[in-house]
């Protein structure tokens, strides 16, 4: 067949530093929402893998946590997810906070520095993608970062885009095409994810989490979905899901005066995971004190965090 011999199929990485819209820009190329995002960095949690199928090529992407600096247990998971996505890809993507750099240039040195050299020294084609470009008047603004970019990294092709406007991506996507191997899919052709849709309804639930809760608390809270029952003659839906966080006081804070915070958190994410399930969803969100469970491996893995 001449067709499967043209066809491309591979996988690319989304790396990068946290909140630089990897995940928008993973949400975007596919068309539709499959990783979780907020404006609080390091939202995500685990490698997600999204397919996008279209008829000459099959593109596999992963989203990653951040790449960071911080320590403990739980960023040591995060960023082995990142790592091993990295290693199994056909082609990176660098994703960058374009507006953030020219604000703060003296950033960039040091929110890129674990990425700089394995670059640097990279066979596979890399693409860096020049993120959040709509929040410049003035692209022009742009140009001393594209010059250190380039210089930083000759191999790269550098693409200026915005993953929320839709902006760019298409020529980008182009190029990472153009690179993938010839071969045929590996994925049928409806398929958007890898991600169980148990893990997918934690991640909404955690998703609204973070939108709700101020500072530091997001990051001392995980989600994990205990059951899951389809009551088919009934056609919905009954899910039970606990928040964890790591501190008795926190606890309150989730919950909220008279239990509002939580029950915004469960309306919004029970409205979404309805439309993920395509059914009527009933959900039985509790929080529980899971004492220090950021120092609990087994724990974070058994909720799906960290490599898969
Ligand atoms: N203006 C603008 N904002 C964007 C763009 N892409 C992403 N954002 C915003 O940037 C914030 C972070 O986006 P995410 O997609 O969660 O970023 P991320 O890189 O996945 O972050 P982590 O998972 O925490 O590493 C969110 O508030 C997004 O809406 C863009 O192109 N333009
Ligand atoms: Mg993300």
């Amino acid at each position: 067949m001449t067709h499967s011999s043209e066809h491309r199929c591979g996988w690319v990485a989304l790396m990068g530093p946290p909140n630089a819209g990897k995940s928008t820009m993973m949400n975007s190329l596919l068309g539709q929402k499959v990783a979780i995002v907020t404006p609080k960095p390091q939202t995500t949690r685990n490698q997600i893998v999204g397919i996008l199928t279209q008829p000459d090529a099959q593109v596999v992407f992963m989203d990653t946590p951040g790449i960071h600096q911080l320590r403990g247990k739980m960023n040591r998971l995060l960023l082995q997810a990142a790592w091993q996505s990295m290693d199994g890809a056909d082609v990176i993507m660098v994703v960058l906070d374009s507006n953030l750099y020219v604000r703060k240039p003296d950033f960039l040195d040091n929110d890129i520095e674990p990425l700089i050299e394995v670059i640097r020294h990279e066979k596979r084609p890399v693409v860096v993608a020049l993120n959040k470009v709509d929040m410049f008047a003035d692209k022009s603004r742009m140009l001393p970062l594209l010059e250190k970019l380039a210089e930083m990294w000759p191999a790269a092709e550098i693409f200026p885009v915005s993953a929320l406007n839709d902006d760019g991506l298409r020529q980008m996507l182009a190029f990472i095409k153009g690179h993938l191997p010839v071969a045929d899919p590996v994925f049928p052709d409806d398929q958007v994810s890898t991600a169980p849709l148990r893990f997918m309804a934690a991640e909404i639930i955690r998703e609204k989490l973070f939108l709700e809760l101020r500072q530091e608390l997001p990051y001392n809270s995980a989600v994990s979905v205990e059951k899951w029952e389809d009551l088919e003659e009934e056609g919905r839906v009954v899910i039970h899901a606990v928040i964890h966080v790591a501190r008795k006081n926190h606890k309150g804070m989730v919950i909220g005066r008279q239990g509002q915070t939580l029950k915004k958190i469960g309306t919004d994410a029970r409205k979404e995971i309805e439309a993920l399930v395509d059914r009527k969803v009933f959900l039985d969100l509790w929080v529980r004190v899971t004492d220090d469970w950021m120092d609990n491996e087994q724990f974070m893995v058994e909720i799906g965090m960290g490599a898969r």
